[in-house]
């Protein structure tokens, strides 16, 4: 096994600046606990057959907060001033911005000749509907691509037009045009989701937006304010030029949105600029443009072709094609703003190499992809005591005093505390099993896995320590007091990192809502078992 590539050593400065009181406070609790064996109030020991007790029932109420369904923005125009629409040039796909072309199903924008010259060839006055290609319709209506060469891949095996540095050369376009750039991140998965190069994406004179999305991922008790405070820092921290305005957004519960609409909106009006949408491939990207197409007065709306039922959150006539899987956007699509004045325009996303979704096939992606919030675990672990994520990734507790590690990952993910010394056997026996995704023969394709380890220093238990990130798959949060050597075990080339902890002070919520998987199942108050949300996906494939 491939040991200690990264070596990441929580800084004491970090701390420096903090009051001296407060520290104190901190060592004379750290103290009363003892040297690490015992816990805080609200804990207890955890054992290999525990029954957890159940989350907190009303936590989906308490969560949503801002980020719940919206309402529509208050735009200060009249709605014809406003007016957006999908403008495609005839020739190319409305849902992903690529030519049609009849001669090759593996290429992008393939559709069926008899298609093509019935719909998708004639003039705009006698389509009977927008005609898509073959791709988004599979996207759109199967949640699959047709065939898995359509992909977009980080290695040099797929088609010119399927490979990341192709969309890189169009995005890097943007810097030599005048006009607003709105960066899309996604804040479940910040670091996974971050453009290295998205500084030469902007230009030096273009105004940036930072749109914050998917904040309704984020657990119940965290402040948009404090969230907000963290990305900048974060920005900084990767040396992101200074954005004009920050939001934190959800596109798919439309929170957050209205000030950030009447934001881009007036600053396209006033400096009569068109607007470039970019950011990594999940990001959220044509979910935003779907939400201003709708706020602007054109939408979706359209039917599902007969007998294929409507997917809840997929795109339908009249809007771009979204989907769970990386890569699906291909080219520029341009929505007419400003009753046609300007132009938005959507953007292929970067498939970034260290996301470990990269490497996922997209029934995997369906399970990794959280869709909703899920029920964040928080496990007290001693040395010598290891948890496994799926058959995806795996977090040891080396050495060190016991510490917690609250896990936020998508339900579908289990996570399965075990003993350290047990780890291959339990993947031996459980891989595509209990421990799907993925399933035994995906686990021996990904290869050998590559361990990356973290010294940590505890800054006590009312304060999270690090968050260990496992870009594309979610985060670990530890708290705890004293030091520990904790490593997590990855598919290459997953760039798994430390970060400042994005939930600040984890314990106050967890400990209302501690909750301890084993496996898929976990048990309510009461002591009866509940299968987890999602879980019926985690059986053998
Ligand atoms: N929970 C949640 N999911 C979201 C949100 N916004 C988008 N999604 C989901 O994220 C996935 C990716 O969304 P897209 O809009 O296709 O992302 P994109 O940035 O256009 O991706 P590419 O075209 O691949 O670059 C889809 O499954 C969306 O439903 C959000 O605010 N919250
Ligand atoms: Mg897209």
């Amino acid at each position: 096994m491939f040991v200690a590539t990264f070596l990441s050593i929580v800084r004491p400065t970090l701390r420096a600046s903090r009051p001296a009181a407060l520290a104190a406070a901190r060592r004379a609790l750290a103290t009363r606990m003892g040297d690490g064996d015992s816990l805080p109030a609200g804990f207890r020991e955890w054992r290999e057959d525990d029954a957890p007790p159940a989350l907190d029932a009303d936590a989906d109420a308490r969560v949503s907060g801002d980020f719940g369904r919206a309402p529509p923005p208050r735009l200060r125009r009249p709605a014809e001033e406003l007016a957006a629409a999908l403008e495609v040039p005839d020739g190319v796909c409305q849902g992903c911005g690529s030519k049609f072309q009849a001669h090759e199903e593996s290429l992008p924008g393939y559709v069926p000749e008899h298609v093509l010259e019935g719909g998708a060839g004639r003039s705009a006055e006698l389509k009977p509907k927008a005609v898509i290609c073959q791709r988004c319709h599979g996207l759109r209506y199967k949640n699959a691509l047709p065939t898995d060469a359509l992909r977009v891949r980080t290695d040099d095996a797929s088609p010119a037009e399927l490979r990341p540095e192709r969309f890189r050369q169009l995005l890097r376009g943007i810097a030599r045009k005048r006009c607003v750039v709105v960066a899309i991140v996604d804040v479940f998965d910040f670091h996974g989701s971050l453009v290295p190069d998205l500084p030469q994406m902007i230009g030096d004179e273009n105004p940036l937006v930072l749109v914050a999305n998917k904040a309704d991922l984020l657990p119940p008790a965290v402040s948009a304010a404090a969230v907000e405070r963290w990305v900048r820092a974060e920005c900084r921290s990767v040396g992101l030029p200074a954005a004009h305005s920050l939001h934190l957004v959800s596109c798919k519960t439309g929170g957050g949105l209205p000030p950030l609409l009447e934001k881009l909106e007036g600053m396209m009006a006033r400096n009569r600029m068109d607007a470039y949408v970019v950011g990594a491939a999940n990001a959220g990207k044509s979910t935003f443009i779907n939400h201003c197409l709708k706020a602007f007065g054109s939408g979706g709306g359209g039917k599902a072709p007969k007998g294929e039922k409507r997917r809840a959150g997929h795109a339908d006539d009249g809007a771009i094609t979204t989907s769970h899987l990386p890569g699906t956007t291909l080219g520029f699509v341009r929505v007419s703003m400003l009753a046609g004045r300007q132009s938005l325009y959507d953007s292929p996303g970067i498939v970034l190499p260290g996301q470990l979704t990269s490497l996922l096939d997209t029934e995997e992606l369906a399970d990794v992809v959280p869709k909703k919030r899920a029920d964040h675990a928080t496990l007290r672990l001693g040395e010598g005591r290891s948890v496994l994520l799926g058959g995806l990734a795996r977090v040891h507790m080396r050495a060190g005093r016991p510490f917690l590690f609250t896990f936020y990952l998508a339900n579908a993910v289990p996570v399965h505390p075990t003993a350290t010394a047990k780890v291959a056997e339990v993947v031996e026996k459980h891989a595509g099993g209990l421990l799907a995704p993925p399933s035994a023969e995906r686990l021996e394709a990904m290869g050998e896995f590559e361990e990356h380890v973290f010294e940590i220093d505890g800054r006590g238990w009312d304060e999270a320590a690090v968050d260990v990130v496992i870009p594309g798959l979610g985060w670990v949060s530890v708290t705890g007091s004293g030091s520990c050597t904790v490593s997590v075990e990855a598919p290459r080339p997953t760039a798994v990192v430390t970060r400042e902890p994005l939930v600040a002070v984890p314990i106050r919520e967890t400990r209302k809502t501690l909750v301890k998987f084993t496996g898929s199942k976990l048990t309510n108050k009461r002591g009866k078992t509940m299968r987890r949300k999602g879980a019926a996906k985690t059986k053998a494939r």
